[in-house]
């Protein structure tokens, strides 16, 4: 697609998919379809995109993903699949160059239980945020997201690995990701102060050209994020 603006309601149904892509249904600023446009990069994987506005969903979209969430990926034989893990992991055994998730069984399964660790992380995020817009003391919240933190710190001392699945970046550190980029936004930054090993990750993977490809600035998350919570997210910010 030649432009990133989001398709809203009333607007025209792209066409087919082309032959040799994959085209992903996402939305700039959401930290799912991130992963799933990490792993598109990182794969190198043709894909086209199709940015949704939210708020006024095209009919066409909701015709392929009636949950109406993004990420959504299609394939040029119509299949539609959704959820930002799902899309992830179907994309890297579709695409076998340069496989992500580990080739053995219990590889795959210590990823799977880390991001489920990881996930009950996340909520704590969007609640310290929502306690903080309120004038509540956060420092009780922050002690528990710090406490959190050192727990994924001592993953990585113990394995002795620069990210979390050896030496080299794998599929769990893009899912974990677009988290850590938003940690500015979410203004809790200073809560990895004491984990340096976590710290020196979010360095590392600021290096990598499918997060630089895909990332935006704290300033440009923060504008957005505010749009977001005044109710009129303005998914075209910056374009
Ligand atoms: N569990 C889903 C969550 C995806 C999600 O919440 N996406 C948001 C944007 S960040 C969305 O599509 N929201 C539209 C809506 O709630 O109607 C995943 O991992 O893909």
């Amino acid at each position: 697609m030649s432009s990133e603006k989001s398709f809203a309601a009333g607007s025209p149904a792209p066409g087919p998919v082309p032959k040799d892509q994959v085209r992903l249904y996402s939305m700039r600023f959401c930290p799912f379809a991130q992963r799933t446009r990490l792993v598109l990069h990182a794969k190198g994987i043709k894909f086209e995109t199709i940015n949704i506005h939210l708020k006024q969903k095209p009919d066409w979209f909701l015709e392929k993903n009636p949950d109406g969430l993004v990420p959504t990926i299609e394939t040029p034989a119509g299949e539609v699949v959704n959820e930002s893990v799902i899309t992830s992991e179907f994309l890297d055994e579709v695409y076998p160059e340069k496989k992500l998730l580990p080739a053995t069984p219990f590889g795959k399964a210590q990823q799977k239980m880390m991001l489920e660790h990881f996930s009950k992380i996340t909520p704590h995020l969007f609640k310290i945020s929502s306690a903080r817009r309120k004038g509540d003391d956060v420092s009780g919240l922050e002690a528990e997201l710090k406490e959190k933190f050192t727990s994924l710190n001592e993953y990585l001392v113990k394995r002795k690995t620069k990210f979390f699945g050896g030496d080299t970046i794998t599929f769990i550190d893009y899912m974990m990701w677009p988290f850590f980029e938003r940690l500015g936004m979410f203004e809790v930054q200073h809560c990895l102060d004491h984990t340096p090993e976590l710290k020196k990750w979010t360095e590392l993977m600021l290096e990598d050209p499918a997060v630089k490809v895909t990332m935006h600035s704290t300033e440009n998350h923060k504008t957005f994020f505010n749009s977001f919570l005044n109710g009129k997210p303005d998914y075209d910010y910056g374009l």
